[in-house]
């Protein structure tokens, strides 16, 4: 009941705000785009995403919170250019909304002088997608309008490589599990080998998440990895200041 009520307030506040994490390119190390991390208000039970979206599927608040934190992100992303994309975290269940159009989406990319093409929904491998033909059918749909795709949390969850390749996702996004330690652990490396040479013959690009420390980067990039998020390209923040040290050297 408190969480119910917590969340009303929310929703009825308008009280969620994103923070953007850049991705950046392993080859030339430039900004390829920023993904959009929601956050509660400071303070309340609900501030961490994970608690948040969590309460809002339990307490059948999932669309609206879902609807909200989208145009938030949207409204204060630092993409700028036409070049920068925008990636956008999806509920796979929000594939299941009635009333989840890309329309409104539209508009308000436009208020930012952006387009579809600027987009990528991130839908996360963590929980298995119910109903699969369904679901690639409204991907495909986005798709055509021009938005892309990326698989989020890969290697972590239950798709299976085949379920990946039949949603003809444009970016895998590789789980942080699978980049910690990477130069240490060979069985991480030819894991990453066989998606690569995987994503490549299908035309995918895979983004490496979590990169912490100098020793994944350099591995990672030998290996030939597209793009790569983490703490040590970038926090995720509000301001393009938050590029660290680290990648300004790069
Ligand atoms: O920012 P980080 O702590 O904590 O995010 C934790 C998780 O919450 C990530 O897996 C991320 O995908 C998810 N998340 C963050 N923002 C959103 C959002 O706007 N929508 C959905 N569905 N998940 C989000
Ligand atoms: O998965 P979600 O979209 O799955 O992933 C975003 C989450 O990962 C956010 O919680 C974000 O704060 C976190 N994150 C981003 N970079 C790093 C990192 O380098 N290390 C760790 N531990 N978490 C990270
Ligand atoms: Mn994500
Ligand atoms: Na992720």
């Amino acid at each position: 009941l408190a969480l119910h009520s917590e969340l009303q307030h929310i929703l009825h506040q308008q009280a969620v705000t994103s923070v953007y994490q850049p991705i950046i390119s392993l080859k030339d190390g430039t900004v390829f785009g920023y993904e959009a991390l929601t956050r509660g208000p400071e303070g309340s039970p609900l501030q961490s995403p994970l608690k948040l979206f969590a309460a809002a599927e339990s307490e059948g608040l999932l669309y609206p919170l879902d609807r909200l934190a989208r145009a938030k992100a949207i409204q204060g992303a630092l993409t700028r250019t036409e070049e920068e994309m925008l990636f956008l975290n999806l509920s796979a269940e929000i594939l299941n909304d009635p009333q989840f159009e890309p329309g409104r989406t539209l508009e308000l990319l436009e208020q930012r002088g952006l387009t579809p093409g600027n987009v990528v929904f991130e839908i996360t491998e963590r929980s298995s997608i119910e109903d699969f033909d369904a679901a690639k059918s409204i991907l495909d749909h986005y798709r055509q309008q021009g938005y892309r795709i990326a698989i989020d949390d890969a290697g972590a969850g239950y798709s299976s490589l085949q379920a990946i390749a039949e949603l003809q996702p444009d970016f895998i996004k590789i789980d942080r599990s699978l980049i910690k330690d990477i130069h240490r652990h060979k069985t991480k490396e030819y894991i990453l080998e066989t998606m690569l040479s995987f994503a490549e013959k299908l035309g995918i690009h895979l983004i490496a998440e979590g990169i912490e420390s100098a020793e994944e980067l350099m591995k990672l990039t030998r290996m030939g990895v597209h793009f790569g998020q983490g703490f040590l390209l970038g926090r995720p923040g509000t301001e393009q200041a938050q590029l660290q040290p680290e990648l300004k050297n790069y």
